[in-house]
């Protein structure tokens, strides 16, 4: 599928002070850019899996905007890096595309994350 460039779209999504993302799953088409905004302190962006494994989207520094433009459809799972293992992750998925849903679900986690995660995919599917 080719990118309607016109078409894209942004979507923001915030740290909150509660310890996660304020969008939990993001759903996006090809060529939609997502903007990371550091309202609240002491958070990141770190990419843990997507449909290319060995070409993760770029992480961000704690307290930093951040911003990625997805090209490439399926699922991608990220967190926070301080407060991962709290569960503080989140779920973009690409192109309504789950092709990959199987090789995120094997990322190893904390078990508060990996509850969180099941949470997320039973409700993304
Ligand atoms: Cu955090």
């Amino acid at each position: 599928m080719i990118p309607n460039i016109v078409n894209a779209k942004t979507i923001q999504i915030e740290f909150t002070e509660d310890d996660t993302f304020s969008k939990e799953i993001a759903y996006i088409d090809v060529g939609d850019t997502i903007e990371w905004l550091p309202k609240n302190e002491g958070h990141n962006v770190e990419f843990l899996g997507g449909p290319n494994m060995s070409s993760l989207p770029e992480s961000s520094e704690v307290d930093a905007f951040h911003s990625i433009t997805f090209d490439a459809s399926g699922v991608y799972l990220y967190h926070c890096e301080p407060h991962g293992n709290m569960g503080m992750l989140g779920l973009v998925i690409v192109g309504n595309d789950l092709h990959n849903l199987k090789e995120i679900e094997k990322i190893k986690l904390s078990s508060t994350a990996e509850a969180i995660l099941q949470k997320l995919i039973i409700s993304a599917k």
